[in-house]
């Protein structure tokens, strides 16, 4: 079974298929081999903007769509920058960018309490989708290290851990993501859609 994983970032694309490509009876594609349109994130939530992706990416293609939408919620911030995480500093994916407006507005803040949280949807082509979420909790630290991962990932320093998620290894991160976490809750769909049961 052909599933179209519904993203253009190349370290989710990358993470998605370290976490699920190993499911049997699922041919995972991506943009490189199936090009899609470029959907637009009109949501005010993760959840919308999930369902949004999979569902008009599966619609336009006529393929069963993953697709995945996720941002991190600071306390001290009221849950900014969430779904406008890509594009907190203005500019999409500017992560440096990103991370300087973050450090800024936490400056001198004791409360640096803050969480990942992923919302994968699974879309089928007739437009039925599925949800699952993950989240991993954290804090933010003063100043960035490390240099795996992408986005956040300098900054946040997951509950448990001293080092950010960029000094852990991909594997070290992927067992605890949000990513991961949301993404193996979709594991039994994709198992039944590879078994033509859905
Ligand atoms: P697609 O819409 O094509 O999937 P995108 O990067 O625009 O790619 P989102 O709209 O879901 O994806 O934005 C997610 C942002 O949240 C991402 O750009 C990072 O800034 C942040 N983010 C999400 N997961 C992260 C992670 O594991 N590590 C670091 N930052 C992360």
């Amino acid at each position: 079974m052909k599933v179209l994983i519904g993203t253009r970032n190349p370290h989710k694309l990358e993470e998605i298929r370290r976490i699920l490509g190993d499911i049997p009876g699922i041919e995972w594609l991506t943009f490189r081999e199936h090009p899609f349109p470029e959907v637009e994130e009109t949501g005010t939530t993760l959840e919308e903007n999930a369902r949004l992706k999979a569902v008009s990416t599966a619609q336009a293609t006529g393929l069963p769509t993953l697709a995945e939408d996720s941002g991190l919620e600071v306390a001290a911030l009221g849950g900014a920058p969430g779904v406008l995480s890509s594009r907190f500093a203005g500019v999409e994916k500017d992560y440096r960018a990103n991370n300087e407006k973050l450090l800024e507005l936490l400056s001198g803040e004791e409360n640096r309490r803050a969480r990942f949280r992923a919302v994968a949807a699974l879309a089928l082509p007739d437009g039925r989708s599925w949800l699952t979420e993950g989240i991993l909790e954290g804090e933010i630290a003063t100043s960035p290290r490390g240099a795996h991962g992408f986005g956040y990932d300098p900054l946040f320093i997951p509950v448990g851990e001293t080092r950010t998620l960029a000094e852990l290894s991909p594997e070290e991160k992927d067992r605890i993501s949000h990513r991961r976490r949301a993404l193996e809750r979709l594991r039994p769909l994709l198992s039944s859609l590879a078994r033509g049961e859905l």
